[in-house]
């Protein structure tokens, strides 16, 4: 079952299921009309029923508006106030790192390669929901670098208890020279204005057979041209997400509905970097597909944080 969050023609935030082409709307069908789906899966924990069996019984087919997905103006699907990710997960991910560190890794093993076979992982903040656009909306590349890409990974969606509710598509908008530089960069590489994006949907976990064989595809356009397609499968991960999500929670509390991005997997050809124009596609088919248009964060600097994201969102 996938969830999504939207905005309607009245400017409400509602909830829906989306199957196939049509959503149902189903907020309207709860006591309290939450459009939040943490508030849902506490409700449904309550009953002793899963999300999936509580949304199920709502009979939202027979009794509640339904849209065409395409016509809908798309929110994130939950209020995820903070994005975390993880690093170095995937083998690519180490290689590509160890790439644009060039020649500063001096003989032994890199930072990279260190974290790779660690016990504890690498964990970052990424996001706000204030720097996080919604599906359809633009993500911004930054001025101060020359080889920026996109990183297609899997999202967990995550109550405060850190149970993992539901997969979400991510986007962790990365500079490789920044990083690449320096890594102490890495916020830098990492977190700017409009550098994160997740959705469309949230996949409920339990509606998921095998979140460990999940195929995550990225394509790249530019004028109409796929320039770039790449494919991966979590079944390429070195971490569970048990492991991720434990140590993210360790001597710490997090938000209902904070996401967690799990790493990438998939790395365009070292010579090719974002420009403004680009449209980026991460779909993993089992959730959905996210899509961003790439704008130059000139075209939206001074004009204030992503404002509907922080009055829907918060
Ligand atoms: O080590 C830096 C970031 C790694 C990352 O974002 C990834 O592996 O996806
Ligand atoms: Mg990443």
């Amino acid at each position: 079952m996938k969830i999504v969050r939207f905005l309607t023609e009245a400017k409400e935030v509602v909830l829906g299921v989306w199957e196939e082409e049509k959503v149902y709307e189903i907020s309207s069908l709860l006591e309290d009309k939450t459009n939040d789906l943490i508030v849902l899966f506490e409700v449904a924990k309550g009953r002793g029923e899963s999300l999936s069996q509580f949304i199920g019984s709502l009979d939202y087919k027979g009794q509640s508006a339904v849209y065409d997905y395409d016509s809908l103006e798309l929110l994130t699907p939950v209020k995820a106030l903070e994005v975390w990710a993880s690093g170095v997960t995937y083998e690519n991910s180490r290689l590509a790192r160890n790439l644009e560190m060039q020649d500063k890794v001096e003989g032994g093993l890199s930072v990279y390669d260190k974290v790779y076979d660690a016990v504890r992982p690498e964990i970052f903040f990424k996001s706000t929901s204030a720097r996080t656009v919604p599906p359809n909306k633009p993500v911004c590349i930054r001025s101060d670098s020359n080889w920026q890409i996109p990183e297609p990974e899997l999202g967990l969606v995550l109550s405060k208890s850190g149970e993992i509710v539901g997969y979400t598509v991510g986007n962790d908008m990365s500079s490789r020279d920044i990083e690449g530089e320096n890594p102490l960069y890495l916020p830098q590489a990492k977190v700017w204005k409009n550098s994160c994006s997740f959705g469309p949907a949230v996949r409920l976990a339990e509606t998921v057979n095998n979140p460990y064989d999940l195929n995550i595809f990225c394509r790249i356009y530019r004028n109409d041209e796929m320039l770039f397609e790449g494919q991966a499968n979590t079944s390429q991960l070195k971490r569970t997400f048990d492991e991720l999500v434990e140590f993210l929670v360790r001597d710490n509390e997090i938000f209902d509905g904070t996401v967690l991005l799990t790493g990438t997997c998939i790395i365009p050809p070292d010579e090719f970097t974002l420009q403004e124009g680009d449209t980026v596609e991460i779909e993993i088919p089992e959730v959905g597909a996210l899509v961003n248009n790439v704008l130059n964060t000139s075209s939206v600097l001074g004009k204030g944080l992503v404002k509907e994201n922080v009055d829907l969102n918060s």
